[in-house]
């Protein structure tokens, strides 16, 4: 039971490592989230159309489309997935487990039972 439960973590921790920095088209700037700064590069490289770092479609050319592409993957890199805080739930009743725009959180709880070992 134990074994079992240790697996799934293992996999949700491999699972959530193959992620990142993969399939995050807003993450202008390369650092695993894409948030205002990535924002600011469409901005700067408004209406570019030669290769530029703003470019987060890749369509040749910065314009409110990329705009829409950061704000439709804002927040961490591959961490899509949840919507609510029972999509996070890791069945261990030491954690709390809750959901930040659309990424997992599964913080230690100190409860009966639970704590350092
Ligand atoms: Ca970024
Ligand atoms: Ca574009």
């Amino acid at each position: 039971m134990k074994m079992k439960f240790v697996m799934a973590t293992a996999a949700l921790a491999l699972c959530a490592t193959a992620g990142a920095g993969e399939g995050c088209p807003g993450d202008l700037d390369g650092n695993s989230m894409v948030d205002v700064q990535d924002l600011i590069v469409v901005l700067s490289d408004w209406q570019c159309t030669d290769k530029c770092a703003g470019d987060a479609n890749g369509d040749g050319i910065v314009d409110v489309q990329d705009i829409l592409e950061v704000l439709m993957s804002w927040g961490p890199c591959g961490a899509e997935g949840c919507t609510t805080n029972a999509d996070c739930d890791d069945a261990d009743a030491c954690t709390v487990d809750f959901c930040i725009m659309g990424t997992c959180y599964n913080l230690p709880f100190p409860g009966p039972g639970c704590g350092p070992n």
